[in-house]
């Protein structure tokens, strides 16, 4: 780390006061040059500490940048780990305010719920076998940074752009299904605007929380049991405006929806 406590902490104000009156920023690095990625974990850590003390519950965890799509599209080559927290899920079919947003993107992504703890250095088929069940999920990401440019520690400091999750569809056991072959279509208005297998994330969605189990061992933390998991963006993300209606619908697992307003 190249950062001092105080240091962290203030990055973590000036993050927090971001996402919450949903303002723009300029990358964290322009001011702090030095910032590591430890340093911008560590930020990501005060962060979620501090929603923790005042009541908020952390229901899972995401994955981000696991998908080629993905990472060309935002020109960073590493995935990035991040927090769910619970009071920013959206039930399925529901409507989301842009006042509360600054410039949001949605991603169709394949999400996990587990069964079992899993932490260390764990196998995929180790987690198909810790797994309750696989779901359909639209992530909308909000990069508090200005025209969403941001380097790997800006994004890791800011949560991995994380605003809001919806998960639905019909929920399915892995037993049974290959997660690699799952068709998934994301659509806004009616009009198919990206597709993908589920491949795309890591070669295997599973990949994507072996790699998320292993970060955590590194930060000295398991993977509780009845986690929600978000692997990633199967597509590029897609820009939305008021009045959007976006789905994604993925082969065996159903459709999840949700609109802008
Ligand atoms: C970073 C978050 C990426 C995903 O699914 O790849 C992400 C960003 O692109 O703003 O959530
Ligand atoms: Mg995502």
């Amino acid at each position: 780390m190249a950062l001092s406590a105080s240091v962290i902490s203030e990055l973590a104000t000036v993050v927090d006061d971001a996402q919450r009156n949903a303002s723009e920023i300029v990358k964290l690095t322009d001011d702090q040059p030095e910032m590591d990625l430890a340093d911008a974990y560590a930020v990501q850590a005060e962060l979620l500490r501090r929603w923790q003390g005042e009541g908020r519950r952390l229901t899972g965890y995401k994955g981000g940048l696991t998908s080629k799509a993905k990472m060309v599209q935002m020109g960073l080559d590493t995935p990035v780990f991040g927090v769910l927290m619970g009071d920013t899920c959206v039930p399925d079919g529901d409507v989301i305010d842009m006042n509360g947003l600054i410039h949001p993107k949605v991603e169709a992504e394949i999400a996990f719920v587990t069964s079992r703890e899993l932490s260390g250095d764990v196998s995929i088929d180790e987690v198909l076998a810790a797994t309750e069940f696989v779901l359909p999920a639209i992530e909308v990401i909000d990069s508090r940074y200005k025209d969403f440019k941001f380097d790997i520690q800006s994004v890791v400091a800011d949560n991995t752009s994380a605003a809001r999750y919806v998960v639905g569809g019909s929920p399915r056991r892995a037993a049974g299904l290959d997660l690699r072959l799952l068709g998934v279509v994301m659509e806004c208005n009616g009009e198919v605007v990206g597709t993908a297998a589920g491949a795309a994330v890591m070669g295997h969605p599973a990949a994507s929380v072996v790699e998320l189990v292993k970060w955590l061992a590194g930060a000295g933390k398991a993977l509780p049991e009845g986690s929600l998991v978000m692997t990633g963006g199967v597509t590029e993300a897609v820009a939305v405006n008021r009045d959007d209606h976006v789905s994604a619908r993925v082969q065996h697992l159903g459709t999840v929806g949700v609109r802008f307003t």
